[in-house]
């Protein structure tokens, strides 16, 4: 069997912590040196007979054990290495909100091969570069999800990038092979290295398309554990994932990771309408959820006219995007919940309200680091440090925040500082208590109800209809969704419509959530003293 050691290429352009820090994470009882895999088999060993997939009657996977859970990820990873895969490998990985996306999981992280996780509402764009940019030699996805078919999707990105070879299918494959043909019996898995990549996540995408984020076994697994700890997860606790779970609030913080690590139940929607949620919180018990601003706001007002019993609820995080101060009082009066506040991001620093906070702190922050191990720092333009309660931009180092993106030496030596701080681009004060307020981003990202919309990336798209001459796009507040894309055009030719905008960007491969829900027009757009677009003046104008 291919041992990790002769197959590094993986680690070609990933950019690992400095020996000596990650020397001190590891004596300083951060960093477990255990494979993220191992997760599962400690809560097999522990609770075995614990149900941990829970599902309606009928639905894949539901009430799988521990124990069974544990055999069918062993298994799925045998069936990948039978298949040709190696340790070292990627895997793009985009599958809805459905139970089997964890023993697929876990049989790529027991394989040492490495997910790349996308969201279902990634497209042609986004698929294509991260699939190129992984060099990944497999894809798995759903046959469909609603109207889109993700094996017309795979075709397309087997024709574009040469080092794909398998298409691994949850339900009808079509011309592709049967995910549920590849697991198998086997003996011993190959050892997987703790400090070595186990998995990559996809960045919100702040400039030009979405960058990957190489997250190691040591890292993710503190990520998830001690997450689970500021929560207090439990073997009784029910987990809902509301949210797309290849993100990293549903997966890791402490989502179903964090679950599984304290042996807990993990329930799946797809659909997280007050509707479909709420039956399945009541149906199953469901203790602990996320969700993202614009959905706790539906929520709180969803409870006027559903009728469910949500009594089982005890904490609803909510973060992703900034919550409303007004939002924020209203959650625990209409859902009688707990309300966290979780301000964290894919490149590893996440803050939390904490139980033991005052009702004020929870409504009015966006919580502290979770680890005594980050090191946060607020700066000003020149990037001085400043003062406590005064804005600036938020630079963080820590036992769980990257050290630069993956294969991206050139963006990474902007976005870090040259001792190794992230340089996150939101905007915070920071209280004497170390608990962070947001109060906006740097980089030009349009947060779209939790979804990050690049500018640049959507710019470039408009560019390219025909008889535009320049395009720029601007986030507008939005009272739902904190802010709506708005796309700006200098045109020649005749103005298209919204619809013919849309119809055009769709076909060019582009996510639903990046598609403008505006459109105007001008004669000329403002320029900054260098000549950039002025997108300061550009919203002033709206
Ligand atoms: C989470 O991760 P990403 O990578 O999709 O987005 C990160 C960015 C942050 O840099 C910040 O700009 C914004 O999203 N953000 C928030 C926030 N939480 C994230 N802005 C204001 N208030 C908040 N509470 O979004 C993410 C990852 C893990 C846990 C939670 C959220």
């Amino acid at each position: 069997m291919t041992s990790l050691s002769t197959a590094r290429d993986h680690r070609d352009g990933f950019v690992p912590f400095p020996a000596e820090l990650a020397k001190s994470y590891r004596q300083a009882g951060y960093w477990a040196g255990r494979p993220l895999g191992e997760l599962l088999r400690d809560a097999a060993r522990q609770w075995p007979d614990r149900i941990a997939l829970l599902g309606d009657p009928g639905t894949p996977g539901a009430g799988a054990t521990y124990a069974d859970l544990d055999t069918a990820a062993d298994r799925m990873a045998h069936g990948l290495l039978k298949l040709g895969l190696a340790p070292g490998d990627r895997v793009v990985v985009q599958l809805p909100n459905v139970l089997e996306f964890v023993p697929v999981l876990f049989g790529l992280l027991r394989a040492g091969i490495i997910p790349v996780l996308t969201l279902p509402a990634h497209r042609r764009a986004e698929i294509e570069h991260l699939t190129r940019l992984s060099g990944a030699v497999a894809y798995v996805i759903a046959d469909r999800a609603g109207d889109f078919d993700y094996r017309a999707l795979a075709h397309q990105v087997c024709a574009a990038v040469p080092t794909l070879r398998h298409v691994l299918v949850l339900g009808d494959p079509g011309a592709f092979t049967d995910l549920h043909s590849v697991p198998t019996p086997g003996g011993a898995l190959p050892e997987v290295d703790a400090t070595d990549i186990a998995l990559m996540l996809v960045s919100g995408g702040t400039t030009g398309l979405p960058k990957l984020i190489a997250r190691t076994h040591d890292d993710y697994y503190y990520n998830a554990t001690a997450s689970a700890a500021v929560c207090e997860l439990r073997p009784e606790d029910v987990y809902l994932a509301t949210l797309p779970v290849a993100h990293n609030f549903p997966l890791s913080c402490p989502g179903i990771l964090g679950t599984i690590a304290t042996g807990g139940g993990m329930v799946f929607v797809t659909d997280p309408s007050p509707e479909h949620a709420f039956a399945a919180i009541e149906r199953h018990g469901v203790t602990v959820t996320a969700v993202v601003p614009p959905l706790a706001q539906l929520w709180t007002a969803a409870v006027e006219w559903e009728e469910a019993d949500l009594g089982s609820l005890r904490l609803l995080q909510v973060g992703g995007a900034r919550l409303a101060e007004v939002n924020a009082r209203e959650v625990r009066p209409a859902l009688n919940v707990r309300l966290q506040q979780v301000f964290g991001m894919a490149e590893g620093l996440l803050n939390y309200t904490r139980f033991e906070d005052s009702d004020e702190i929870v409504c009015t922050t966006q919580g502290r680091p979770l680890s005594p191990a980050d090191e946060v720092r607020v700066v000003d333009a020149e990037g001085n440090d400043v003062a406590d309660g005064e804005e600036g931009e938020l630079l963080t180092r820590g036992p769980y925040t990257l050290r630069g993106y993956y294969r991206a030496p050139e963006h990474n030596s902007r976005a870090f500082t040259p001792d190794g701080f992230y340089r996150s681009g939101d905007l915070v004060r920071r209280l004497p208590s170390g608990h962070l307020m947001v109060s906006g981003r740097i980089k030009d990202v349009i947060n779209r109800g939790g979804e990050n919309v690049s500018c640049d990336e959507l710019e470039e798209h408009l560019l390219a209809y025909p008889g535009v001459r320049h395009a720029a796009a601007v986030g507008l507040p939005d009272d739902v969704l904190g802010e709506r894309v708005c796309a700006v055009l200098v045109v020649e030719a005749d103005m298209p419509t919204l619809a013919e905008i849309k119809t055009f960007l769709t076909e060019r491969g582009l996510a639903t959530y990046k598609l403008p829900d505006v459109l105007r027009q001008t004669d000329i757009l403002p320029i900054t003293a260098v000549g950039k677009i002025d997108k300061k003046a550009l919203r002033a104008a709206r």
